[in-house]
């Protein structure tokens, strides 16, 4: 467009007038007050031209980087994130201000031997960039891995709540999510015993809506004024920075033992559940009662639940301190995996709704976030499905700047006053602010809503946002009244008549019954996940140097189970205390077992797809073997791996090539859910001469993982020891042991055992093999 030279150009005054001319006064203000205050009117507002709320009369002058005045109404920050995706296919190299790179090798020098020069701006900008590419970790959640996706609705929940993701069958809300363990710095491993965070960013039609959870359905302590204990008490103990993403240590077991509402937690984080296999086989909870609001303002209350598709499948402590060692990343790379395969992990959402009446009965207080509430007392609702079928195009603009806020809901959604759940919402804006820099971490893309985003906040720390006009405050004419509020379209707390109190810092009494779900949770578990429950609680007490805290925990398990508090008492050598005291007088509940606890309750519908198994090689295996064992597992979904004592090709028994994918060294048997040994006697003669191969069988065989084997292969279990039997006489239901000519019969019961996941009657303590 040709510049302007005259003085000519319309004078937007005019327009500007005539908008604050038009609003006479507020008339707001009355519904501020008394009973109106309760449902706010929607803000007057007024078409507003362009030029009338512009902030500089010269804004029609355009230039290629002032562009066009913005269309009515827009903010180019919210949708999708294809405005800031970048790719530098046939660009040439720059600097951040675009100038062209010559030469991205050498530094500028005074001479070929000279010193470097002060001048060489180039240099200085790339190494000043990289001296800042680190952001603070997150406090706790450090080390964590997300995924892009959907959740799609299965019904219209419009009678239970009026958030838009329920608003219709079918409808489909994006999403983002971030799996991650608590203690553990940014790089730490991946399978630690831990609880997993499980916060998901659904981005709705009416803003961003968090459900920050864990997979575990409650938490250590109830109220927010002890968290900051809690996570110094976890984390590496200050003095020597030591130990790295693990609670087996003094300090957590000091505190937990001093806070007998930290019993039913730490039984879930004694089990299994602390190391799923997969971030894509665990449940997802929302840990606190949420409320539900319907368009008429009736509420109900709400625990979310996450199920996954796949099933709840677990490791086996010594497995998972295996893997550490072997791969640090096997959740991330696990989950990055499935995605990049097409197999994407889903979770179905369901809901336990039920009214203020039914919670004044339950037996424990609903605002307790140490409580669960039993399936059996409120069945589970299925209401949609979630889909993860995207991985991040960047783990640090996305994974690590997503920022997550239990105080990001939205209409139809509401808090209760868990007194955990409301420290929480101040919690996580004040982290980012300091871990993102700023008050604007909103505005980075991950973030930013898809729907409509605007307001009179301006400035601050980075502000990416150039907003138009004088405008920047609320009653207002100059902007027509814009942005007016939205009044009962809008975001209202749910009205709840509260209890008229003194001020207290307390508690209810209820909160004070800190056993009975810890023993429900006990005796809800199978024998092998009760064994490991012992097992991991003699583990991180003995990893406890103070004699007297391991007491005062076994004094904390003498109130839950005197099987268990026998047990554990025994593993550390010491007699069993006596209980420590109630901190409650009031009749306890004693729950019926809730086999919904069990992991062993949800196997999944996915059968053996995303399984890894391992088919072990060396020359002169049996390859027609090799071949029909691979793609029976392909076919349904599984997947194949070759594994031999060094990469290229090994000949089989037919004078054919196998390639081998990855070697006995660098991938251990604790990577693999189940293993495969051919026939061929010459290749199961060279492996049973290798350690690594050897070591390989007896883990799986230890970890209770399914096992294949072919014919001659039965040289390789026999040199490693691996009873045929098991120790009793009866059948190993996880060892398929066939000869070539039976192999196509043999090999449904290999994937059916591999679906029905570990021969736990195999395992021992201690172990056997
Ligand atoms: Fe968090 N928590 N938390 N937490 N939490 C954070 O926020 C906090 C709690 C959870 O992938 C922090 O962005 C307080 C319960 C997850 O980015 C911080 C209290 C549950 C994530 C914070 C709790 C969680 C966090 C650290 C007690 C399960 C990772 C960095 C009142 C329902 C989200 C950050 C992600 C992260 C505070 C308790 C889950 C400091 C004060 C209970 C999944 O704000």
């Amino acid at each position: 467009m040709p510049e302007r030279t005259s003085m000519t150009r319309p004078d937007p005054a005019a327009s500007a007038l005539d908008l604050a001319n038009q609003i006479t006064h507020n008339p707001n203000k009355a519904a501020e007050h008394g009973d109106a205050s309760r449902t706010p009117p929607a803000g007057k507002h007024i078409p507003a031209t362009p030029e009338a709320t512009a902030g500089t009369q010269s804004e029609s002058q355009q230039s290629p980087k002032t562009g066009a005045p913005p269309p009515p109404g827009t903010n180019p920050n919210d949708g999708s994130l294809e405005r800031v995706r970048a790719d530098s296919a046939g660009q040439r190299l720059t600097t951040n201000q675009g100038v062209p790179v010559a030469d991205n090798q050498n530094s500028l020098k005074s001479s070929v031997r000279g010193p470097t020069l002060m001048e060489d701006f180039i240099l200085r900008e790339k190494i000043t960039h990289f001296d800042h590419e680190r952001i603070p970790e997150r406090v706790v959640h450090a080390r964590g891995s997300a995924a892009h996706g959907y959740f799609e609705a299965y019904e219209d929940l419009s009678s239970l709540t009026r958030a838009a993701p329920f608003a219709q069958a079918g409808k489909r809300t994006p999403v983002f999510v971030r799996f991650s363990t608590v203690a553990g710095e940014r790089g730490s491993t991946d399978t630690a015993r831990d609880v997993r965070g499980f916060a998901v960013k659904f981005y709705t039609d009416e803003g961003n809506w968090d459900l920050v959870g864990n997979n575990i359905p409650v938490f250590f302590i109830q109220d927010a004024m002890k968290f900051p204990d809690l996570v110094h008490a976890l984390k590496p103990e200050p003095h020597n920075g030591i130990p790295q993403a693990a609670s087996a240590h003094d300090t957590f077991w000091d505190f937990t033992s001093l806070m007998p509402e930290s019993m039913h937690m730490l039984m879930w984080a004694m089990s299994d559940r602390a190391i799923p296999r997969s971030l894509r086989m665990m449940q997802g909870f929302g840990v606190h009662t949420f409320r539900l609001v319907n368009a008429d303002g009736g509420s109900v209350f709400v625990k979310f639940h996450w199920l996954p598709l796949a099933g709840t499948h677990s490791l086996v402590w010594d497995e998972a301190m295996k893997i550490s060692g072997a791969d640090s990343d096997f959740h991330r790379r696990d989950l990055w995996e499935a995605i990049e395969a097409g197999c994407y992990p889903q979770w179905e959402l369901a809901l336990q709704t039920f009214t203020e009446e039914q919670a004044a009965q339950f037996p424990f207080d609903v605002l307790d976030a140490t409580k669960i509430v039993p399936e059996e007392l409120v069945p589970l609702k299925v209401v949609g499905r979630m889909t993860l079928n995207r991985n991040p195009d960047n783990f640090f603009a996305e994974t690590e700047q997503v920022a997550f806020c239990t105080a990001h809901i939205i209409p139809g959604i509401d808090f209760t006053n868990d007194p955990l759940l409301q420290g929480r919402i101040h919690s996580y804006v004040d982290t980012q602010i300091s871990r993102l820099g700023g008050p604007n971490f909103h505005e980075i893309p991950i973030n930013a809503p898809v729907c409509p985003m605007h307001n009179n906040q301006r400035d601050g720390m980075h502000r990416q946002t150039i907003n138009r006009g004088k405008v920047a405050y609320e009653p207002n004419s100059l902007g027509g009244g814009c942005p007016h509020q939205a009044g009962m379209a809008g975001f209202t707390s749910v009205r709840v008549q509260e209890a008229q109190e003194d001020k207290v810092r307390g508690k209810p009494e209820l909160f004070a019954d800190h056993y009975s779900q810890a023993r429900l949770f006990w005796q809800s578990q199978t024998r092998h996940e009760q064994q490991h429950i012992i097992n991991a609680f003699r583990f991180e007490l003995s990893k406890v140097m103070v004699p007297g805290i391991r007491v005062r925990m076994l004094s904390m398990l003498a109130n839950v189970d005197d099987a268990l508090v026998s047990a554990v008492a025994a593993g550390l050598g010491l007699p069993v205390p006596p209980p420590q005291p109630l901190a409650t007088s009031l009749p306890l509940p004693s729950y019926p077992p809730s086999p919904a606890l069990s992991l062993m309750a949800r196997p999944g519908s996915q059968g053996i797809a995303s399984r890894q198994v391992a088919i072990l090689v060396a020359d002169g295996v049996d390859g027609d073997g090799v071949r029909a064992i691979q793609s029976a597992l392909e076919a349904d979904g599984a997947v194949p791996h070759i594994v031999g004592p060094w990469l290229g090709n090994v000949v089989g028994a037919d004078g054919g090539t196998i390639a081998v994918e990855r070697t006995l060294e660098n991938a251990p048997g604790v990577l693999f859910d189940a293993v495969a040994i051919p026939c061929g006697e010459q290749g199961a003669t060279t492996l049973s001469a290798d350690a690594h191969a050897l070591d390989f069988v007896r883990l799986q065989y230890r970890h209770c993982k399914p096992i294949l084997v072919v014919g001659k292969g039965a040289i390789l279990l026999a040199k490693a020891q691996i009873p045929a039997q098991l120790p009793d006489g009866s059948p190993d239901p996880g060892l398929i042991g066939t000869e070539p000519s039976d192999l196509q019969d043999a090999l449904p019961a290999f994937k059916q055992a591999l679906a029905g996941g570990r021969a736990w009657v195999r395992e021992t303590d201690p172990p056997i093999v």
